[in-house]
């Protein structure tokens, strides 16, 4: 997938930073913003000098989900087929973005709605502005939340709160987002990408073979059984116990000084 400028790549210091570039359009995703968007975080994934991600929305905006004029139904060759564009486009995103052994930062700089929400939610840690709302958007067009919405929001809030999102419709601000468990942090809107570049700095100068194999074993939990997930965690031990950032964490125990983490296997 060719990369374009609906989005905004920034390499540098370990760091990967995107942003969702169409403003005018609170960002809502077009077929162009999902090549470019898959063709980023795969390069990202792959980069060895890339050792965490950071994902955000230029404009008020965070993302308002699937781009309605794209797929009016009224402008259509016959009937729509919604599930083949959730097939091509938004299910590998969020398998992609899930499958991704580094950790992902997003930083929702105002409204996610619909699918925009299920791209935030599919990130590890998730910062908002304090005026970011969530919406499940769905409802209000007759649709399904989809892109993992009803598997996120019922395991991060429980069903009855996933219900009371999905069937109304109604935003959530960010302060009851972070209070209910849906988001990590919400922090004040002129600080939000300060403090989003700064926890994804010290996840880039963290373990990142450890920190990409915590990653994987909290994702497995909620479908393992606890014996899957004690062998699961096990080999993933041993494999974190092989990297050079173990020994250079015990040596800096040891030492009494800061870790000098490589990233490397
Ligand atoms: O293939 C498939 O379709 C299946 C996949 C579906 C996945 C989905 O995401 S379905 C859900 C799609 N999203 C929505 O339904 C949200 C639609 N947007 C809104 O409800 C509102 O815009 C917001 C609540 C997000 C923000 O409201 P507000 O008042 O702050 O802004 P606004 O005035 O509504 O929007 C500003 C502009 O962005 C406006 O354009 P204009 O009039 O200035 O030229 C508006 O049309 C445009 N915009 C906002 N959302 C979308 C959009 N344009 C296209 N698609 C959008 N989703």
């Amino acid at each position: 997938m060719a990369p374009n400028d609906t989005v905004l790549v920034e390499v540098a210091d370990g760091i990967a930073r995107l942003t969702l570039n169409r403003p005018d359009k609170l960002n809502a995703f077009n077929e162009a913003m999902h090549r470019a968007l898959h063709a980023a975080l795969d390069e990202a994934k792959w980069d060895e000098n890339v050792r965490a991600i950071l994902l955000t929305g230029a404009g008020r905006a965070f993302c308002a989900g699937q781009d309605l004029a794209e797929v009016d139904p009224h402008k259509a060759d016959g009937e729509p087929d919604l599930g083949e564009t959730i097939e091509r486009l938004y299910n590998p995103l969020i398998r992609l973005i899930r499958s991704i052994d580094k950790p992902i930062v997003c930083a929702v700089n105002g409204v996610a709605a619909g699918a925009g929400a299920s791209v935030a939610l599919a990130c590890d840690l998730v910062l908002a502005g304090r005026s970011a709302k969530f919406i499940q958007a769905f409802c209000k067009i007759g649709l399904v939340p989809d892109s993992g919405a009803t598997w996120a929001l019922t395991r991060l809030v429980g069903e009855a709160r996933a219900k009371g999102l999905a069937l109304t419709g109604r935003p959530l601000d960010a302060e009851t987002a972070a209070g209910w468990g849906l988001i990590w942090h919400a922090v004040d809107d002129q600080h939000l990408m300060e403090e989003a570049g700064k926890l994804a700095a010290s996840l880039a100068a963290g373990p990142t073979v450890g920190l990409g194999l915590t990653k994987r074993a909290i994702q497995a939990a909620s479908t393992n059984s606890l014996d899957d997930q004690l062998d699961l965690e096990r080999d993933l031990q041993r494999e974190a116990g092989l990297t050079p950032d173990y020994a250079e964490g015990v040596a800096a125990f040891t030492e009494k000084r800061p870790a000098n983490f490589t990233g490397r296997r």
